[in-house]
This record gives structure tokens, sequence and C-alpha cells, in this order.
């Protein structure tokens, strides 16, 4: 990547080459507010906050929620180089399906479950034979918009997947600094510590939104077995 392809904004962003190469590379899905595709744009172009607001842009991402089998939620804190919410605590994982065919596969989500099984792989180094496609159940779809730091921001229509399976994790650096599994009380303990900004302790601003919204619930049903019956994608929920 030389200077000039990429322009200056994004030297001047400072942003490493990993993430550099993902805002570039990545094509993200512009969606309208119902999910229907209406168009692709650069990772880049879809987190600028001008960008959002002048252009309306919208695109589509999922959030990934893995328990093991002691009903524990694998929490991620995204690496100090990420360029939209550094060292913030969230989900297990979070991205875009690409605007490329075997991401693009709307029956069942299953554009959107491929991309989650490209991404644990590439953030948590687990491997896709553990996190099989056809595990994760797509609980729901909720819509957002969340400035980072000013410049940068997220306005998404996010896919929430669900999966209970005891994986093997090596996590990337590149992307995350930290990991760890909670139970209910442990994440209960988490939100406090956020809420009183005790050590600095952030949480992302689409994950506070699940756990406000649906995580507790939900969490019932995965402990029941019942997954399933909690899923309702008809409904996209603007929050
Ligand atoms: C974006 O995640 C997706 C959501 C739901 C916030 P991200 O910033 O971690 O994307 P990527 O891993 O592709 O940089
Ligand atoms: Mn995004």
């Amino acid at each position: 990547y030389s200077n000039v392809a990429m322009g200056d904004a994004a030297v001047d962003a400072g942003m490493d080459e990993v993430q550099r190469r993902l805002m570039f590379d990545d094509e993200c899905i512009l969606v309208d507010e119902n999910d229907r595709v209406v168009g692709h744009d650069t990772k880049y172009n879809c987190h600028l906050m001008e960008k959002i607001e002048s252009e309306n842009l919208l695109h589509r991402a999922f959030s990934v929620f893995l328990f093991n089998s002691k009903y524990e939620l694998l929490l991620q804190q995204r690496s100090a180089t990420k360029v939209t919410f550094p060292l913030v605590w969230t989900n297990t994982c979070c991205s875009h399906p690409l605007y490329r065919e075997s991401e693009l596969i709307d029956q069942d989500a299953l554009g959107v479950r491929n991309a989650a099984q490209r991404k644990l792989l590439d953030e948590l180094g687990i491997p896709a034979e553990d996190v099989p496609v056809d595990q994760f159940t797509p609980l729901g779809r909720m819509l957002y918009k969340a400035p980072s730091d000013g410049k940068w921001g997220e306005h998404e229509l996010d896919y929430l997947l669900f999966i209970v399976r005891n994986v093997n994790v090596h996590p990337n650096p590149d992307e995350v600094a930290d990991i760890k599994y909670v139970n209910r009380e442990e994440l209960k303990e988490l939100l406090k510590k956020a809420d009183a900004g005790e050590g600095g302790l952030k949480l992302s601003p689409w994950f506070r939104l699940v756990v406000d919204n649906f995580l507790f619930k939900w969490w019932d049903h995965v402990e029941k077995g019942t997954i399933q019956e909690a899923a309702d994608m008809k409904t996209i929920h603007k929050l």
C-alpha cells in the first residue's frame, strides 16, 4: 500500500498496517433500514461519521455471542490499534459480512454466518471446525448508530448470532488485547464497574445495547436449550 493509493487521510489517521488493510480491502454491504442491499463501500467510508451523516450510509454487521458448555460468555477486549473503539470490552466477535457472493447469501442469514466463521478464526484463532456455520443461531437484528471518537463511528444493521460450543482460542494480538469467559454474575459486576468508570473499564455501545435489551433473557434460553424459541428474524429493532 502506497500513501498515494490510500490517500493522506488514512496516513494522517495513524492506522497500523493491519487496520489500514481492513479499512481499504474490506468492502462492506450497504443496506436500507429494511436490510435490503443497496450497494457497497469500503470499511473506511462506512465508518467515517461525516460520510455516515451526509450520505446516510448504513452497513450490515454481525455480533457473535459464544458460550461454552458451562454457559459462560466469551468476551474480548479490542486491541489498542483498533481504529474504532480501541480497548473497549465487548462480545465475542464483531465484524461485517463483505460484498462477496459467499457473504451475501440472505437465506437463513448464511452469508452473515459465513462471515462470522471467518472472523472468529481471524480475531480469536478459533478453527472453523470448532464453529460450524450451521451451529450459529441468528436471534435478531438491531439498527443503531454510535460515534467512537468524533471522526469515526458505527451505523449498522447488526445480526445477533449465538453459538454454544467449547472451542480452542488463540487471540490475534492485532485485533484482541484480552479475553475472558464470564457467567451472569461476573458480567453484572463488569457492568457495574463500567457504569462507575472504575479502572477505566469501558464497554462497547453495541454490546451495551444487547445487554440492556436482550442478553439476559436470551441467556435463559441458552441454558434451557430453547434458543430457537427466542429467535425473531422478522423484526428490525431500532435502538
Ligand atoms: C464491527 O466490528 C461490527 C460491529 C457489530 C461493531 P469491528 O470494528 O471489530 O470490525 P472489524 O473486526 O472488521 O475491524
Ligand atoms: Mn461497522
